[in-house]
């Protein structure tokens, strides 16, 4: 059984960033295999054996495949224990951020997709705008008086939310007019080992092993 960490992911994906920032706040080794969406790797027998629905990113461990972003927290969070809520209570709200992060921040990562890699009809980005905007304010909200979405530390909510939202700027969405998100993201960027997707994320395979 391989116990070291395996992530499958791509350079450009805010889905690949979460799992990736998680390994490198929490100071863990692993293997990152790059898959090169621009080529349509994701498509191909090799990762939809992985993957059944030709996306990154995907975790495999201990003889395991995890998929979905927030689940590879969530599991990331389980088996090694960093960020995870410090109360039974605080573990399921992490959760519940996570499971509300994939309904609307991710209406952050179509703006920023469609902004970025494909045109559409203005109709389209006017649509998913409001919502997108929207999600930024609710968290910006919830944050107020507050440091961490949950509880008193950093936990996988943090780090799920922030990652799903981190091309903000590339869908013309500016973190300044949130002055709690812009708050938040800088306590997350004056931890030890942050980055930023295009520091962080390789577009090569590369083995991580911190000392
Ligand atoms: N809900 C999934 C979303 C995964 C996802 O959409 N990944 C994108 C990159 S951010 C992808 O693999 N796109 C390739 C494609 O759609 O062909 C998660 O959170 O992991």
């Amino acid at each position: 059984m391989d116990d070291r960490l395996t992530l499958y992911g791509s350079f450009t994906s805010s889905s690949s960033y979460k799992p990736m920032l998680y390994l490198s706040l929490a100071r863990l080794p692993f293997s990152f295999r790059t898959v090169n969406l621009k080529i349509g790797k994701q498509n191909e027998p090799e990762h939809l054996a992985r993957n059944r629905y030709g996306k990154v990113p995907v975790l495999c461990h201990r003889g395991l495949t995890i998929v979905q972003s927030n689940v590879i927290l969530s599991y990331l969070a389980l088996t090694t224990g960093h960020f995870e809520g410090k109360t039974e209570q605080d573990r399921w709200t992490a959760r519940e951020w996570l499971d509300w992060e994939a309904d609307a921040i991710s209406n952050v990562a179509k703006v920023r997709h469609y902004s970025r890699f494909r045109k559409v009809d203005p109709a389209v980005m006017a649509y998913f705008r409001p919502p997108a905007e929207a999600a930024l304010s609710f968290v910006d909200q919830s944050l107020q008086g507050r440091d961490w979405l949950v509880g008193d530390s950093p936990t996988i909510a943090d780090i799920g939310c922030w990652g799903r939202m981190v091309f903000m700027a590339e869908g013309g969405m500016n973190i300044e007019n949130w002055p709690h998100l812009l708050a938040w993201s800088n306590r997350l960027k004056a931890m030890p080992r942050f980055a930023l997707p295009y520091d962080l994320i390789p577009s090569k395979d590369r083995e991580y092993d911190p000392v």
